[in-house]
Parts: structure tokens; sequence; C-alpha cells
């Protein structure tokens, strides 16, 4: 591994403009690959490319290394609201474990009645 592998790394999700056909997601991809230190999947469905950079590089790099390349790029907007609570995915996996309760209870209880024919014991 290099050095610059070393040093603290950063993500970023750029979106990427131009791709017209899917083998241009792997040229991209190729090309951010080749700057030391950089590890990138493009997706060309999403048009987004997530790459993993070194310190030593600024996300405008990545943007340029994109450009350079003959497609447009561009920064994520600067923080992302990252509030848990109205994650919805998250949301629901609280509520569907909080339904799962009763469900779960209610087996117990009635396996335990129709084994011994009077309730708990
Ligand atoms: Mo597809 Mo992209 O034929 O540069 S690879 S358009």
């Amino acid at each position: 591994m290099t050095s610059a592998t070393q040093l603290a790394r950063h993500e970023v999700e750029l979106s990427i403009g131009g791709m017209t056909c899917a083998s241009c997601a792997n040229r991209i991809e190729r090309k951010l690959n080749k700057v030391d230190g950089v590890t990138a999947t493009v997706n060309y469905a999403t048009e987004k490319a997530k790459v993993s950079f070194p310190g030593t590089l600024a996300p405008a790099d990545l943007v340029q290394v994109v450009e350079a390349a003959g497609y447009t790029a561009e920064l994520p907007a600067e923080k992302p609201a990252a509030s848990d609570e109205h994650d919805p995915l998250r949301q629901r996996l609280i509520v569907s474990a909080v339904l799962a309760v009763p469900v779960v209870l209610l087996s117990m209880i009635s396996a335990c009645i129709s084994r011994t024919g009077s309730g708990w014991r």
C-alpha cells in the first residue's frame, strides 16, 4: 500500500452526468481508481459515484478527474440531514419490532395453553 492510502480516508458520493451507456460507468470508475489511493464505484443507474479517497485529495479533485474524462460531476450538498429519528427505514424497523412483540407473546401463551390445557403453570 502507498502512504497515501494510510492517511485518513474520506468518502463522497458524486452525482455523475453525461453517461449515455453502461460502459461509461466503468470508464469513470477506471479513471478514478487510477488516482493514487482512490477507490471508486460508479453506478450507472443511479448516476452516483461512491468514492473513497485519501486526505491528500479534495473532493474537487475527484470532480476534475470525472470532468477530464468527459462527464460532469457534482458534489453532494453539504451536511445531508442525518437525523436518525426521521430516517423512514429506521422508523419502519422500530415500528415492526414493536408490533412483533404482542405476536410473539400471543404465540407463547397459546402454545402454553395447548400444552398444559389450563394456561400458565
Ligand atoms: Mo457507451 Mo460512454 O458506448 O463514454 S461507454 S457512451
